[in-house]
């Protein structure tokens, strides 16, 4: 008989944490118990699992035990304050936060790129899965890595709302009603109206000027990569969109590559569809990334302005691909070979 798995989902009633046990589901997860974690604002909440209602608890320390693998996203200070419990009780953590993404000892992993990386689970019991960004530039990236080598990037991000959880998916809806009804505009969520807006801050303001989620896509790439030459350079930007990050990627590669090269290796290469056909007018949306894992890449061309450069759109759904998604291909890759 087939091995099954106790599973907990921290952070189970989130906007990550629901799509997490949705997607367990999905791909028919070997789960026997399934354990459903959150803050006590959530106490006594259900959630269905396989046509079955489970019941959220609340999080503690002794959460764990019996546990096999822990699937968390409940925040940085929630992973940085419980995954190490979990870990001691014998649960693999995989972990969504960018707590322990830049732990040498903790391996960053994206399936379709470093899962190898993942033996190193044994290190800490802990598997950090990168940012949204960073996991559907990389996917697309991959290829052009492999065939070409990478110098620059230079990337914008076009971010959705749901990334911030599900109080910004809220604000994005309840904002748009009170602009038709010519209502006055809440903000809560965001520091100025996001509705019919863009902007260029996510995540906290760093020294160096940039903020922390532009400097998470310049470190998680390079360790993702291996590659500490890799010269990344980024702006992130929220925009009033509720699923599915798009990307501007500006890529220099050590050695000259087409861009009919390109648009062959990104057809063959796992998790990634190309959409790029300017001529009948298709390229990637955002809003038919929703709902799909894959990363869809388009608007290929030749970066005309230096020797060897390629501009990329890339679009995925950051809630599925971005998190929920790869966690849980993470956690099937981590039982089906190293349990
Ligand atoms: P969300 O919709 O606001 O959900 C937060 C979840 O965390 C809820 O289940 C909440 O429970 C739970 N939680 C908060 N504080 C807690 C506490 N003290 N103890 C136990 N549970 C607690 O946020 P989200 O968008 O799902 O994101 C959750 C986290 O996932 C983020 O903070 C981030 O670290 C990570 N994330 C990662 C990516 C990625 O790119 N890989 C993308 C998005 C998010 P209640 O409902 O009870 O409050
Ligand atoms: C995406 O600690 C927190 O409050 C969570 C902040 C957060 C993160 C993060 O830094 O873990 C919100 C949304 C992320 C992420 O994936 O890096």
């Amino acid at each position: 008989m087939e091995r099954r798995f106790n599973v907990a989902v921290a952070g189970a009633t989130g906007a990550v944490g629901n799509m997490m046990v949705q997607v367990l589901e999905e791909r028919n997860f070997p789960v026997n118990k399934l354990k459903l974690l959150a803050s006590e604002r959530s106490e006594g909440k259900a959630l269905q699992f396989h046509g079955k209602s489970h019941r959220v608890e609340v999080l503690t320390p002794e959460s764990f035990e019996d546990v096999d693998v822990a699937l968390f996203s409940a925040g940085g200070s929630v992973s940085l304050e419980f995954a190490p419990a979990a870990a001691d009780s014998g649960a693999v953590v995989v972990d969504n936060s960018s707590a322990f993404r830049m732990d040498p000892e903790i391996p960053l992993v994206v399936p379709e790129v470093n899962p190898h990386h993942i033996a190193a689970y044994k290190n800490r019991g802990i598997i950090a899965n990168p940012n949204c960004s960073t996991i559907q530039m990389v996917v697309a990236l991959k290829p052009i890595y492999d065939a070409a080598g990478i110098e620059r990037i230079v990337v914008s991000t076009y971010q959705a709302v749901s990334g911030t959880g599900k109080r910004a998916i809220q604000e994005l809806q309840d904002q748009s009603i009170a602009i038709f009804n010519m209502k006055e505009i809440k903000t809560d969520v965001y520091p100025y109206q996001i509705a019919f807006n863009c902007l260029p801050h996510i995540d906290v303001f760093l020294d160096n000027g940039y903020t922390k989620e532009e400097m998470k896509m310049v470190n998680e790439t390079r360790k993702i990569f291996e590659d500490n030459t890799i010269r990344v350079t980024a702006t992130t930007v929220r925009v009033p969109v509720f699923y599915g990050h798009s990307e501007a990627v500006n890529v220099e590669t050590k050695k000259k590559i087409s861009v009919e090269e390109v648009r062959t290796l990104l057809s063959k290469a796992p998790g990634v569809v190309v959409v790029d056909d300017p001529e009948n007018i298709q390229y990637p949306l955002a809003i038919e990334s929703a709902g799909r894992d894959e990363t869809f890449v388009g608007r290929i061309r030749e970066d005309e302005s230096i020797e060897k450069g390629i501009n990329l759109w890339v679009v995925a759904d950051n809630i599925r691909k971005g998190a929920a998604t790869n966690a849980v291909q993470i956690a099937e890759i981590l039982v089906r070979d190293y349990f």
